[in-house]
């Protein structure tokens, strides 16, 4: 093309400039059209399945010498798009994320045209302030008055849960900080054997090692037993280690269930251990009358996960860490980097929040939650959350009353629903030998069709004893009962042999 060989310099001439502004005019109309709107209708694909070895070929992957034309790039956009999947559409169900919601596309696009940093008021003064004020009105949401303590923005929500591990150590053996864990007796955290791997994956990356995160028994609900967390913490005093955090669940991963936060603040109390809360699944439920009441007691907490991109459907990336104790982020892990945080700044350096992060430079995710905010008001997140609770429900009774659908729980708490699908030549078979080895096929070859038929995307696992099954999310509360009709009739077509 033309403009071959002519960009390796951004806007610096008027006639570089004319060419640049044109591209982006074609690349976000192309965005618009084909990414946005063009895959969102159910008519269309959630995937175009292809191997490794047909992505290699239809897009070429390898960096190259020399510049492509701006013709080229538009279509390997519209390639890249064309194979990635389609996580905007209404059928992508198979993750605790998904849509495309148009006030949070927006700002995340307006971020990475800002292209800030958020470390100093210097370079990103409004993130700063955006950021102070959106954490404190989720600090508010938990309950904490007047939205007391500090909160960040983090790399998603195993990050946030480490940070837990993080402050509560600090908290409790502030001189790790300069020591390290040579300098503390042998810690030992608590969660349930249901709660997400981050815990005891950052367990291991901080130097308390992953023996050390105790798995405790869940209930038939999926909740964590509360007497056996206290059981566990009375054998690891036995022997010889000193607890120092439960990490409670709202909203696990696979069941969606919430542990009853009260009864484990108590034991908290009880063996002065910090509280930390991951409702990065169920958080969102905060902000509907009608749902809160699943996190009772989160109030308690010392601190808590919560990611607006999962029930509130802010795009990927917006996770957040929120703690009641005030200077402990800070404290914990400032390394006053003098070319970065001077302290003889000519404005207030408190507004420098960035050394209270263990990242340096970081993206502005509030923004685009912030917009959404605006956008819809708290009001508009209720909605959301009320519809996506009731699309859940709905789907619920509809597959307990059809053939071929079995419940893995009866009574899920949020708005993921696990069951296996039977067909027809495994009904009426339960007391076969190898009915859990068959069964356990099913799902995996399910999911296969429903792939390379690209007619939805819904994912699936087996968990202790149980062999595999469905877990569908809602998510999107562009869906209707309409769509829940829609996904049982598919799995009825695609198990049907
Ligand atoms: N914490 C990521 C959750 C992944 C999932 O959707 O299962």
């Amino acid at each position: 093309g033309e403009d071959r060989g002519k960009d390796d310099s951004s806007f610096q001439s008027i006639a570089d400039r004319t060419k640049h502004e044109d591209f982006i005019r074609r690349a976000v109309d192309l965005l618009v059209d084909r990414v946005v709107f063009g895959r969102s209708q159910r008519s269309s694909k959630v995937v175009e399945w292809a191997a490794p070895e047909q992505i290699k070929q239809a897009i070429d992957l390898k960096p190259r010498e020399g510049p492509l034309s701006h013709d080229h790039l538009l279509g390997i956009i519209a390639d890249v798009a064309r194979y990635s999947v389609n996580t905007a559409h209404p059928y992508f169900v198979n993750q605790l994320f998904s849509s495309v919601d148009p006030y949070g596309l927006i700002g995340q696009w307006l971020t990475d045209a800002l292209n800030p940093s958020v470390y100093t008021y210097e370079v990103a003064p409004v993130f700063t302030l955006m950021e102070e004020d959106v954490l404190r009105e989720m600090r508010r949401f938990v309950g904490w008055s007047d939205g007391e303590g500090d909160g960040i923005f983090c790399p998603g929500g195993s990050i946030a849960n480490g940070y837990a591990i993080s402050c509560a150590r600090y908290y409790f053996y502030p001189e790790v900080k300069s020591k390290g864990v040579y300098a503390v007796p042998r810690l030992v955290l608590f969660t349930s054997e249901l709660a997400h791997y981050s815990t005891k994956k950052l367990a291991a990356f901080m130097g308390i090692g992953n023996d050390n995160c105790i798995l405790v028994k869940t209930d038939k609900l999926g909740k964590i037993d509360v007497d056996d967390l206290e059981k566990k913490i009375e054998e690891s005093i036995e022997d010889g280690a000193t607890p120092f955090l439960v990490t409670a669940t709202a909203g696990t991963t696979v069941y969606g269930a919430f542990d009853p936060i009260v009864p484990i603040s108590a034991l908290c109390k009880k063996y002065n251990v910090w509280l930390h809360v991951d409702a990065a699944w169920g958080g969102g439920a905060l902000m509907s009358k009608k749902h809160r009441h699943l996190l009772n007691g989160i109030e308690l907490a010392d601190s808590v996960t919560w990611n607006p991109h999962k029930l509130l459907a802010a795009p990927q990336q917006c996770s957040t860490f929120l703690i009641r104790h005030k200077n402990v982020l800070k404290e914990g892990h400032s390394c006053n980097a003098k070319y970065l945080f001077q302290k003889d700044k000519f404005y207030d350096t408190s507004y420098d929040t960035g050394d209270k992060h263990i990242q340096c430079g970081r993206r502005a995710d509030v923004l685009k939650f912030w917009f959404m905010w605006k956008a819809k008001g708290t009001e508009g997140f209720e909605r959301h959350i009320d519809k996506i609770f009731d699309n859940a429900a709905f789907f619920l009774e509809h597959i307990r009353q059809r053939d071929g659908f079995r419940l893995v729980l009866d009574q899920p708490e949020c708005t993921n629903v696990m069951f296996w699908y039977v067909p027809i030549c495994l009904r009426g078979r339960e007391n076969d030998t190898d009915y859990k080895e068959r069964l356990h096929k099913v799902a995996p070859k399910i999911k296969e069709r429903m792939i390379k038929e690209g007619s939805m995307m819904v994912t699936y696992q087996p968990q202790g004893d149980l062999v595999n099954f469905f877990r569908i999310v809602f998510q999107n509360s562009a869906l209707d009962h309409k769509d829940m009709v829609y996904f049982a009739n598919e799995f009825e077509r695609l198990g049907k042999d």
